[in-house]
């Protein structure tokens, strides 16, 4: 168990310090012993976390979010990782389409809610990141999914998740489906000033909200 708890520690302090070599050994050493995929995700998004409050207190630059980025993505690149998303091919749970706003680039949070919404039985259609209310309502009115899924990280996608609320709304396809937010900086007033019908910044708990919503537990 000491050993485990260390290991976790250097996983969220490799993130931090960006030594992406390490954090690839890490975290392959970490999986091969038994840790869920899911609890190293847990970790990796501490440690850049971490690196979001040096880059907010001027310690780090843009070219280190970039790096921050990059491991993540690495990470979700292992092979155990990537098989924790795809294990579910009869894609029966429901539809979902799933983007991350306009004015925003951050995708790996997106990536990883859609790819559990996957592993858990929902056919995903991917619209991408910087995303406009044009283009949820045209994929929304072609693919006519249950589910839209608005992603955002920055705190301007208030006003984006709005925007593309209110086109719903102004198409007369709101009731139509069901739209969760996911994200660090919503709130139960953000989701209740957007109009969805909730929100998280757990992938995890946004999966079962999603099955919720469609009666599925
Ligand atoms: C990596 C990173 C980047 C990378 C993104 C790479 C990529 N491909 O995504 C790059 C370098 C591009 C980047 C750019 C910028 N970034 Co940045 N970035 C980060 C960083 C370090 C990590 C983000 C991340 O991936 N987290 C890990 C994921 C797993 O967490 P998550 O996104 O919250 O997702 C989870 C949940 O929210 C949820 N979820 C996510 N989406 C969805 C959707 C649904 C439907 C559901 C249900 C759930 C769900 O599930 C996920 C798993 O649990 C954060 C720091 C932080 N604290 O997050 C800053 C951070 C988000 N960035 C920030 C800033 C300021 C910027 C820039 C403006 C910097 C600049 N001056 O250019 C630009 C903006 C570019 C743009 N227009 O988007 C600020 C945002 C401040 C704010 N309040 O608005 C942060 C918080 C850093 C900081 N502390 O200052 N960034």
């Amino acid at each position: 168990m000491r050993n485990l708890i260390t290991l976790e520690d250097m996983i969220i302090k490799s993130v931090e310090d960006l030594d992406e070599d390490r954090v690839l050994k890490l975290a392959t050493r970490a999986l091969n012993s038994g840790m869920e995929p899911l609890v190293l995700l847990d970790l990796v998004k501490e440690g850049v976390k971490r690196v979001g409050i040096l880059y907010e207190n001027q310690k780090y630059f843009i070219a280190d979010l970039i790096m921050a980025g990059i491991i993540f993505k690495e990470v979700m690149e292992l092979e155990r990782v990537k098989q924790q998303f795809h294990f579910d091919d009869n894609k029966k749970m429901g539809k979902m389409i799933i983007g991350t706003v306009r004015g925003d680039l951050h995708d790996i949070g997106k990536d990883i809610f859609r790819g559990m919404m996957e592993a858990n039985g929902f056919e995903t259609i991917d619209l991408g990141v910087d995303v406009t209310k044009e283009e949820f309502l045209k994929g929304t009115i072609e693919h006519k999914p249950d589910i839209v899924g608005l992603s955002g990280v920055l705190t301007s996608t208030i006003e984006a998740m709005k925007e593309i609320v209110d086109a719903f709304v102004a198409a007369g396809i709101r009731r139509d489906v069901k739209i969760i937010l996911g994200g660090n900086h919503l709130t139960k007033e953000s989701c209740d000033y957007i109009g969805a019908d909730c929100f998280t910044n757990d992938a995890s708990l946004g999966v079962k909200l999603c099955k919720k919503m469609l009666g599925k537990i």
